[in-house]
């Protein structure tokens, strides 16, 4: 039995525990939470009988094997070097840290001793994903020359919603790129097998002004307030950007990304374009990829094993018509991850990203932002 310890135990920590229920061999043990009171009644909800209520008690257990770090950006650096240090293996949300120079150590850290590591984008593993990235690198769509889309929500469309990511000394110097704009490059670059090469950004901050409720409002579920006791707090982070994107290959893109798109909940929508054929996929309707041609009808492929390519099936666990959604591809990742955590390395066949991965969405993070200071094209 592989035994787990969940750091933070909100809205997506959530989301790994009941994922990593459905695993055969995997036990989540324990978790932390912000305080005792705290991890207490959480641990009570998701009925795991140790809770601590600081994170470094939890890394004392030596019965524990994996550590999953599901907490504020800024805690992220200190919580996967002492995990690491503590001889852990870790799978971490994203980013992995609040900037490319922490990742690196980090990196270096977890590849010096050996530890299995991973950051937590999830999107590459709705099945069809894994069925895209095969049926480029096999050329069914040719040489791919345009790659765009967007990631758009609108859990901060009104000035009164409020969460920790408003903030940047928790979050970081971008928020919209940071948090939803990463799993879109994550996700162009893992399809494409292309990397970005240059961008050119531009960014909005949609309310330089909100209004924060005076108690602590988690992940999603501020729609739920009512507007009583509001304090104003200045935001210097972005609400909307638009990337405009070079890859290594020549082909040139663009996305958006906005946090404030009413009626768009939670959309990444991805569309490819090559010189045989075209695709386009949305997050939403995450079981049917749109396939266009020019010479011929345009199809839908949908979700079924039977109609993909053999490597994308280790992603896909039900029937064709039997949807599989978001809290599946978090499943399919720690699957994959878990493979590696029992046989201690790394395996060539892995498609999960791992700190390497965490140092490159950093880095292009950190030029986007800077390529909307200077208001012009930068390099990678
Ligand atoms: C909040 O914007 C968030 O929870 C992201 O942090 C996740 O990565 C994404 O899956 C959904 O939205």
């Amino acid at each position: 039995m592989i035994n787990v310890g969940i750091i933070g135990v909100d809205f997506i920590g959530a989301v790994h525990i009941e994922a990593l229920r459905r695993l055969p061999g995997v036990n989540v043990k324990a978790i932390a939470s912000s305080n005792l009171e705290r991890a207490e009644q959480n641990a009570k909800n998701l009925a795991i009988d140790e809770f601590y209520g600081d994170w470094r008690q939890l890394l004392k257990d030596e019965a524990i094997d994996v550590v999953h770090i599901a907490t504020p950006n800024n805690q992220h650096f200190d919580q996967v070097k002492a995990a690491i240090a503590a001889g852990k293996h870790v799978m971490c949300e994203k980013p992995l840290t609040m900037n490319s120079k922490e990742a690196k150590e980090v990196f270096d850290d977890a590849e010096s001793k050996g530890i299995i590591h991973g950051v937590n984008f999830n999107i590459r593993f709705y099945p069809l994903m894994h069925q895209l990235k095969e049926m480029i690198s096999k050329g069914e769509l040719g040489r791919i020359h345009t790659v765009s889309g967007s990631y758009q929500q609108d859990w901060l469309l009104l000035e009164t919603d409020y969460n920790w990511r408003l903030e940047s000394a928790k979050s970081g110097d971008s928020r919209a790129v940071a948090d939803i704009g990463s799993h879109w490059m994550d996700l162009a670059e893992f399809v494409s097998g292309q990397k970005i090469d240059e961008v050119c950004a531009d960014f909005k901050t949609i309310h330089p002004v909100r209004k924060k409720p005076l108690k602590e409002v988690e992940t999603y579920s501020g729609k739920m307030l009512q507007p009583e006791d509001y304090a104003d707090v200045e935001i210097d982070t972005e609400d909307y950007a638009s990337v405009l994107l070079n890859f290594e290959n020549g082909a040139g893109g663009v996305f958006t990304v906005s946090q404030c798109a009413a009626g768009r909940k939670n959309r990444a929508y991805l569309e490819i374009h090559g010189t045989k054929k075209s695709i386009a996929w949305d997050s939403e309707l995450c079981n049917q990829l749109w396939v266009g041609s020019r010479e011929s009808m345009n199809s839908l492929l949908l979700r079924d094993a039977s109609l993909m390519h053999s490597e994308s099936h280790k992603t896909v666990d039900y029937p064709g018509g039997h949807n599989e959604g978001f809290p599946d591809t978090f499943k399919q990742l720690y699957k994959d991850f878990y493979k590696d955590v029992a046989l201690g390395s790394k395996s060539d066949s892995s498609t999960y990203a791992t700190f390497k991965d965490g140092i490159r969405e950093l880095q292009l993070t950190e030029r986007i932002v800077e390529s909307n200071e200077k208001r012009g094209w930068l390099k990678i």
